[in-house]
């Protein structure tokens, strides 16, 4: 993408309604606008950070083996009546009446939807077990809709459902979750743990939420900082080894974590002084084992082998992807703007071009750009005619994490410049070179075994 032709509506002033520095960089950057409160528009910029992290979340999905759908955001009120929810969900859900006068609302989740959908199709245990998920916007009428995307009232979520013919098989998905959210999060740069949290409206006993440390999180919490050490790193996984994936959930859950609805404080103080570690937190996600909570009111039964018929084990999981923005801003940028980490930035890569017009300048651009183009990675290239130091600090404030900066004096002598927006550290290449290196940084194999990589170059649309 050429600068001059894309709308990235940067603003040089601070706005005053932002709070917190997620909200200031992304109203900054150009990535959303408030249309009214906690609903926003997602300008070209901040949109395309939502499809990666979106489609980062459709393949975590997909390849532990969770069945991607979409359900509509208006639904009938009846369902609602029928699990009991219609009255107990109070202030927060957006009530609607059409024009027959018949109550609908705008979704807040889907539980009972997708529970119809269910009961309207499967009966036997032969079809279990069964998990599916869409990832849709969300309407939640929030007292204080505040922080930007962090919490908005039109949000976009992830939930999926799981349907289990026993509790021991609704807890090899809870596990699947667990995992598949670990390695979704770790893609996206964040170090999001897994807490014992509490369900609040949606109810059950088991339910972890997944927090990202951060000064400007609504949440408090508690753990022991031996935790922060884990990573999944390259490890394969394989989502029908059930054994393999409860030590990977016992590894992360054995560490004291929780939020404040959870915490015990004597057992928080059981560990040694220099472990014990308090912070606010963003929730990122929150998965739940609600066994049949909403099967047994919406009649979705199974006949099991012995030709019993029971109502079906469930879980939800969400991850709050709109959020997600606001959460991966908090955790990477410094005083200059957003550091987007690789995985979810908008543009691979920036070209400065720092004497616009220069025949040479410009033609040594148009064959970087065309070169990292052709080994599939966006490039955005600043080919304005601003001065170099407006150029830099807009590359600064939308945080892309590399860039190449080309000017007449380089060229002399045969390079360009390769930057780090992490470190800030240079160094000059010939542009072959520096190409190779950012397609290096980028390819689909770099730090990942097999199997585990994130699927370069093809969204998840071609392999759904
Ligand atoms: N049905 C279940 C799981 S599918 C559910 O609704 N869970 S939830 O309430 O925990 O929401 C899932 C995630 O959505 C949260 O972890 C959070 O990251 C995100 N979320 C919730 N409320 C908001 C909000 N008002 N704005 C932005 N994100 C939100």
């Amino acid at each position: 993408m050429r600068l001059s032709r894309y709308f990235l509506p940067v603003l040089k002033e601070n706005p005053a309604e932002a709070q917190i520095v997620s909200h200031r960089l992304m109203l900054r950057a150009g990535m959303i606008k408030q249309a009214q409160a906690g609903i926003y528009s997602w300008l070209p910029l901040g949109f395309k950070v939502l499809r990666k992290i979106e489609n980062i979340v459709h393949e975590e999905q997909i390849r532990a083996g969770h069945i991607p759908m979409l359900m509509p955001t208006l639904q009938s009120a009846d369902l609602w009546r029928e699990s009991g929810r219609y009255d107990d969900y109070g202030e927060e859900m957006l009530r609607i009446k059409d024009r027959h006068g018949r109550d609908m609302l705008y979704g807040p989740t889907n539980e009972e939807m997708i529970t119809d959908i269910f009961r309207a199709h499967v009966g036997s245990y032969k079809d279990l077990p069964l998990t599916l998920y869409h990832i849709q916007w969300k309407f939640r009428d929030e007292v204080r809709p505040r922080f930007g995307v962090m919490r908005g009232r039109e949000f976009l979520m992830k939930d999926g459902y799981n349907f289990d013919v026993d509790y021991e098989s609704a807890m090899r998905a809870y596990d699947r979750h667990m995992v598949s959210y670990l390695r979704t999060y770790e893609r996206m740069g964040l170090k999001a743990i897994p807490m014992r949290a509490d369900s609040g409206p949606i109810g059950g006993d088991d339910t972890h939420e997944f927090l990202v440390l951060a000064d400007t999180g609504e949440s408090e919490v508690f753990y022991d900082a031996a935790i922060t050490d884990l990573t999944l790193g390259d490890r394969a996984i394989n989502y029908d080894d059930a054994a393999q994936l409860r030590a990977i959930c016992d590894e992360w859950t054995t560490p004291y974590a929780r939020t404040d609805e959870t915490h015990d404080e004597a057992k928080f103080n059981a560990l040694p002084e220099a472990s014990r570690r308090t912070s606010r937190a963003i929730e990122v996600g929150q998965i739940f084992y609600f066994g049949t909570k909403y099967s047994e009111p919406l009649n979705a039964a199974v006949q099991t082998a012995d030709g019993e018929k029971v109502p079906v084990h469930m879980g939800s999981h969400g991850i709050g992807v709109s959020r997600l923005l606001g959460a991966i801003i908090e955790a990477s940028h410094d005083d200059k703007g957003i550091i987007w980490p690789e995985g979810v930035t908008p543009f691979h890569c920036g070209i400065v071009n720092l004497k616009q017009g220069d025949a040479e300048a410009d033609a040594a651009c148009d064959k970087i750009y065309a070169a990292l183009t052709a080994v599939g990675l966006e490039p955005l290239y600043d080919d304005t005619n601003e001065r170099a130091g407006g150029k830099f600090a807009t590359m600064d404030l939308i945080g892309l994490p590399w860039r190449i900066t080309v000017g007449p004096r380089g060229l002399k002598n045969g390079v360009v410049e390769l930057t780090s927006r992490r470190t800030g550290e240079s160094v000059e290449l010939s542009p072959e070179e520096a190409v190779k290196k950012v397609a290096e940084i980028y390819a689909p194999h770099h730090g990942h075994a097999p199997g585990t990589e994130p699927m370069a170059g093809r969204s998840f649309h071609t392999w759904l």
